[in-house]
């Protein structure tokens, strides 16, 4: 078993798979101690056993994130300060594999360790170095503060919101051939303008690469059902995609999402139909 599916199948046991209810790191807190070791352990690992056809030299990677965010203040970091930091990290990807999500953070995780073809941000180098992590600059001096960062909200140019967009308009730049979004049918606005991936990476999308971009809406095995393909911002995300000339599909509730659900609960009435 690859080792991404081992830690997959281990994140589908140990956490529960209601969608969104393993939310990501504490807000408010600092920057993410030991940040240093941390990158550059994920980043030799990426390039030694993730991805070993890759060369990528971590310590200028990291010499470039830490310079883009010491050298502005802890508001001020915007997309193009990380600039030469991703300059160190060009990567491309067969056509086809590229998914995108919103609101579906912890199903995702667990859908492409048992769909290791589909691709990630998190699986490029950036998205795996810099996942669920934080940082700022202390305000006075150069240096990380790691009692207190500021909320994204509160920053014309959050530290960490930079990086991501940067991240995620680099990643949807690259997506070619057939794209699959994934998209929380529990929740209103399981389509937000205002998400990363309404917000950057469906700008970003160029109709000339992409073939199809394939819409799968999941909602939790007890639902609510509050959107879908035929209701709700679903639709509005349709209506863009339409607008701006690409071709698309939707489901909703494919069997593989469903039955993934039922691995935390094998109990569930519609997972027992399945026995
Ligand atoms: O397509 C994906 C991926 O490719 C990436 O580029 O962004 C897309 C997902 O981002 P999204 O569309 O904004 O979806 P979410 O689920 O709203 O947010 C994704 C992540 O950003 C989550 O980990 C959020 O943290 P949470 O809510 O799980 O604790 C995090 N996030 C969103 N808004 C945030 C935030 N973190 C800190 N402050 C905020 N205001």
């Amino acid at each position: 078993m690859k080792f991404r599916a081992a830690v997959g199948m281990t994140s589908v046991i140990a956490c529960f798979l209601t969608l969104g209810a393993c939310s990501g790191r504490p807000r408010g807190f600092g920057t993410t101690p030991n940040i240093k070791h941390i990158v550059m352990g994920r980043c030799f690992n990426y390039i030694t056993l993730v991805n070993p056809s890759t060369r990528y030299d971590c310590e200028a990677i990291w010499r470039a994130f830490e310079e883009a965010v010491v050298k502005q203040n802890s508001c001020d970091v915007a997309m193009e300060h990380y600039r030469h930091m991703f300059r160190e990290m060009p990567q491309t990807r067969a056509c086809d594999r590229f998914l995108f999500w919103s609101k579906t953070k912890k199903f995702i995780q667990d859908y492409t360790a048992i769909a290791p073809h589909f691709w990630t941000l998190e699986d490029t180098l950036a998205g795996y170095m810099f996942n669920d992590l934080v940082w700022c600059r202390q305000q006075e001096n150069s240096g990380f503060n790691f009692s207190s960062c500021p909320e994204w909200s509160a920053c014309l140019h959050h530290p960490v919101h930079s990086l991501w967009r940067q991240a995620s308009k680099n990643f949807a730049e690259m997506a070619c051939g057939n794209i699959t979004v994934l998209l929380n049918g529990s929740i209103e606005n399981a389509f937000s303008k205002n998400s990363m991936f309404g917000s950057v990476e469906l700008d970003h999308l160029n109709p000339e690469r992409v073939n199809y971009v394939n819409i799968r809406v999941v909602t939790n095995l007890d639902g609510p059902s509050r959107e879908s393909c035929s209701r709700g911002s679903i639709l509005d995300l349709i209506h863009i995609l339409q607008s701006r000339g690409f071709r698309w599909t939707c489901s909703d509730n494919e069997r593989i999402l469903k039955i993934l659900q039922c691995v935390q609960k094998p109990e569930h009435s519609w997972c027992r139909t399945l026995a």
